[in-house]
């Protein structure tokens, strides 16, 4: 540093931005469009609607977070950074791999693998990438209710819109499509006195909306839709396209959920919801990966959602160059 005899400026934060020069690549990765690092904001896991103020019952719902879990590894082995909002104890990147570990600073192991297979520890499935191939990426975040999830969504979100493109967003967590409102929760455990119990469910208001439209318009969003009848799947994915005008759905069958996933797009951008491409993804039930694992669809979802993301982002780069 060069050293003056002029006596020190005293700058105030008002002055600093107003006299000092920004970078240069500042407006580019505010607005995601710069090489900076891409995130990936992943949910998992299933929400819960408490039936009772003091909670005794609560509705819930099947989900372990495998999906989430495992897709957050091949985030990170891809470059993102990653948040991974989950459902409080369920499967968590890395961890998920040992089911009944609380210990979590086995995040934080480096995994000796036994490449020839040979040990006795070779059943146990292995870890092929750490956190610290990406140290310092991944921020947890938990949640349990419904509520507890659309709030912190918001939040996330509206902090995430500062990436911009960079963002993407994979909604996989099981969110119930009920809820008792507030102030209609009764306050203390609900008596089983009066015989059979009826109990009257508001619809959860549908989040994707304002995430597209306000909170993260610049974001790459995938949700998932979820259904058990396999007719319904593509028409479903269709209207929830069509209805929150977002990038892409993955449709997944409860039973096949493991095997095969469609993405449901639109063939071009702003083209009607009637035209969409439903592109199939399917991996035998007896597929190995690279190692001789059993392979995961999550591998495969993430390759294709990283393709897609990335000419997206290139995309917007050509319409806006610098
Ligand atoms: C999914 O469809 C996930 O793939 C699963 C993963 C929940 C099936 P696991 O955690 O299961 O691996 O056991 N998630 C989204 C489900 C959902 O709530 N979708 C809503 C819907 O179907 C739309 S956002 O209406």
């Amino acid at each position: 540093m060069a050293a003056t005899d002029s006596e020190p400026s005293l700058f105030s934060a008002w002055s600093y931005f107003q006299t000092q020069p920004p970078p240069p690549t500042l407006e580019d990765d505010v607005a995601g469009r710069g090489p900076g690092r891409k995130v990936a904001l992943v949910t998992s896991g299933g929400t819960t609607v408490p039936l009772e103020l003091n909670v005794v019952r609560f509705l819930d719902n099947f989900s372990a977070g495998t999906r989430g879990a495992t897709s957050a590894e091949y985030f990170l082995k891809a470059g993102y950074a990653v948040i991974f909002m989950h459902r409080q104890f369920s499967l968590q990147p890395f961890s998920r791999h040992y089911s009944h570990s609380t210990n979590p600073f086995l995040d934080f192991l480096e995994i000796e693998t036994d490449p020839e297979g040979t040990s006795a520890d070779a059943a146990r499935p292995k870890i092929t990438a750490t956190p610290s191939d990406n140290p310092a990426c991944s921020t947890t975040l938990t949640f349990v209710t419904v509520n507890d999830y659309l709030w912190l969504l918001r939040a996330v979100s509206q902090e995430l819109s500062v990436v911009g493109r960079n963002a993407l967003y994979y909604l996989a967590a099981a969110v119930s499509d009920f809820f008792l409102p507030r102030q209609k929760l009764s306050e203390h455990k609900i008596q089983s006195g009066k015989g059979s119990l009826l109990i009257e469910m508001d619809q959860v208001p549908k989040i994707l909306k304002p995430l597209v439209d306000e909170w993260t318009p610049d974001g790459f969003i995938v949700s998932f839709k979820l259904e058990t009848d396999p007719a319904l799947l593509i028409p479903k994915a269709r209207a929830a396209l069509e209805r929150y005008g977002h990038h892409l759905v993955i449709g997944n069958n409860l039973n096949q959920r493991k095997h095969e996933v469609v993405f449901v797009s639109r063939r071009n951008r702003g083209s009607a919801v009637s035209d969409v491409d439903a592109h199939w993804l399917r991996i035998p039930t007896d597929a190995v990966d690279a190692r001789g694992q059993p392979k995961e669809i999550e591998e495969d979802i993430v390759a294709e959602l990283a393709k897609r993301h990335q000419a997206w982002i290139d995309q917007s780069w050509s319409q806006h160059p610098g």
